[in-house]
């Protein structure tokens, strides 16, 4: 083939469009897992447009994800609670290692948020079919895996799924397995320190921002969501067709609700009145819940800014042949396509 054609081919390919922005959604394979599933897909913060996938079916580590973020090293954490891990992939969808497993502790492992470089696990261990309540943690981990003390303690009997951030810099936290349900959804110091409960609610699994500033949204498995602020509940809403199917849910750009089920897809709702607008997705997929991603894409040294030495960076990893600069397909060849999109992505702003 002539070179020129392949650079037009190139050029078409939809990788030069990738976004600074996604929305990150794992979806399961299945236990037993299903072959050519378990995926993690970016979504459009703006419509929930689906954008493909960041990590391509990887069946028999993505069985039923909870979590997927990326970190300050800009590989993506993965948490899974079929294989009781946090696996790490990078940028361009490469199995990078299993940074926690079953060694570590971990066991029916959910939500995973960064805090100051540590990653944050809320590990939900289970006893028989029942989630062994002396024993569910946020635990916290070091950047090179090393255990620190736990954010919540084994003892708290806080079951957490999502771990999210507050506006004014604490954590709001669920407890999912409450006996008897409902419990309260409360806010923490980063330190760990209950500051106060905000609402009650029977299984929270997603927690996010709200569309109106100083609000959140707080999503149930029963398909309700709670907005409220860093205090007091302002209401509810139910999400049709999300009854006892509530994963995921985010507060789209144009206004509406992306609302994920945890088995069926993923939808756009009103934040008026909840009634589903459209379907991005569908299918059987034990889905997660949805993280908001920001990558500047050729920023090799990872400081934020585009320079010189993100060349140089580039170009020290394709002469090695790293998969840092394996930007287009095919995979595992390096050639000047690779060099195309690199470049391409360098043009752009970063986040
Ligand atoms: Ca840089
Ligand atoms: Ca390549």
């Amino acid at each position: 083939m002539n070179r020129a054609i392949v650079v037009a081919v190139a050029c078409a390919a939809p990788a030069l469009a990738q976004p600074s922005e996604f929305l990150l959604i794992p979806w399961g394979a299945g236990n037993p897992p299903t072959p050519g599933s378990g995926s993690i897909g970016m979504y459009s913060p703006q419509d929930g447009t689906y954008l493909g996938d960041i990590v391509p079916p990887d069946p028999t580590r993505i069985i039923f994800p909870n979590c997927a973020i990326i970190g300050p090293d800009r590989l993506i954490y993965l948490s899974d609670s079929v294989n009781d891990a946090v696996y790490r992939y990078d940028l361009h969808g490469n199995f990078v290692d299993e940074f926690l497993g079953p060694d570590d502790g971990l066991d029916n492992v959910r939500g995973l948020h960064f805090l100051d470089g540590d990653l944050l696990v809320a590990n939900n261990p289970i006893i028989g079919t029942m989630v062994d309540e002396e024993n569910v943690a946020v635990l916290r981990f070091a950047p090179d895996g090393a255990e620190k003390t736990p954010l919540i303690p084994p003892g708290s009997g806080i079951s957490a799924w999502d771990i999210h951030p507050s506006y004014g810099g604490d954590l709001i936290i669920g407890d999912v397995e409450a006996l008897p349900p409902p419990a309260p959804v409360a806010r923490y110091t980063a330190g760990g320190t209950h500051v106060t409960d905000i609402y009650s609610a029977s299984f929270p699994t997603q927690i996010t921002d709200g569309h109106e500033p100083g609000t959140y949204y707080g999503f149930q498995f029963s398909g309700l969501v709670t907005i409220f602020t860093d205090n007091v509940s302002l209401g509810t809403l139910s999400l049709t067709g999300l009854q006892n199917a509530g994963q995921g849910c985010f507060a789209l750009r144009d206004g509406n609700i992306l609302g994920v089920s945890f088995n069926a897809g993923v939808f756009v709702h009103s934040a008026d009145t909840g009634a589903r607008l459209g379907t991005i997705r569908t299918g059987f997929g034990l889905y997660g819940t949805v993280s908001l991603a920001q990558v500047c894409w050729a920023d090799l040294t990872n400081d934020g800014t585009l320079d010189f030495l993100d060349v140089l960076a580039f170009v020290v990893a394709f002469a090695a042949g790293e998969p840092e600069a394996d930007y287009a397909a095919p995979a595992g060849v390096f050639d000047f396509i690779d060099v195309l999109v690199f470049l391409d992505r360098f043009a752009q702003e970063c986040p």
